[in-house]
């Protein structure tokens, strides 16, 4: 494969300890350098026996997934998906902007009451996902917020739905910390949500 065609990890914009003590330094290194590292590694070899599809980047991908042949349309909704799920749910986190603020706090307000009624539905829909998944809140093509949860490593790029923010509720992401005890996660999660980027992710 042509070195420029090769997808990378994205490097986190942080260090592996920022988002101590909600989420540990441990976990985030091997959540990073480890789990998303090889969601990339397979991403690329499953695009090796398909050249003609090498052009696209990985969004145009995710978007047209119903089109891609069999074997590359399962490639995406595993490993594309995780490389790109990953890049969301990793940028999305910072100590630095703890409130929602703009058009995104009026668009929360407007469709779920307040700030803590969408943190309890939000919570409610991450304790519920069944086996691994992720749990987001996307906005449509009118703009309108809803929380969804995906199974697998499944974009919501491939529901025709934009992703504002994302947490993953695979063990893989929490259970060196907190072990089976996912609500403890969640609580934690909601105090290291960069609001800033989601209201970025929210009016692009
Ligand atoms: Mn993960």
């Amino acid at each position: 494969m042509n070195e420029n065609k090769i997808f990378k990890l994205k490097p986190l914009p942080y260090s592996y300890d920022a988002l101590e003590p909600y989420i540990d330094a441990k976990t985030m290194e091997i959540h990073h350098s480890k789990h998303h590292q090889a969601y990339v590694n397979n991403l690329n070899k499953g695009l090796e026996a398909f050249p003609q599809y090498q052009d696209k980047t990985l969004i145009e991908l995710l978007k047209d997934i119903e089109t891609l042949p069999e074997k590359l349309k399962i490639t995406l909704q595993r490993h594309g998906g995780g490389t790109f799920n990953h890049e969301i749910f990793f940028d999305g986190m910072s100590l630095n902007n703890p409130f929602p603020e703009g058009k995104l706090k009026q668009a929360i307000d407007k469709e779920f009451g307040s700030l803590e009624k969408f943190k309890e539905e939000f919570k409610n829909a991450s304790l519920s996902v069944f086996g691994s998944g992720w749990t987001w809140l996307v906005k449509d093509k009118e703009n309108k917020l809803s929380i969804i949860q995906t199974a697998n490593q499944l974009s919501p790029i491939s529901l025709g739905l934009q992703p504002v923010l994302a947490l993953d509720v695979w063990e893989h992401a929490y259970y060196l910390k907190f072990q089976n005890r996912r609500a403890e996660y969640i609580e934690n999660w909601f105090h290291v949500i960069d609001w800033e980027k989601a209201l970025e992710n929210f009016i692009n």
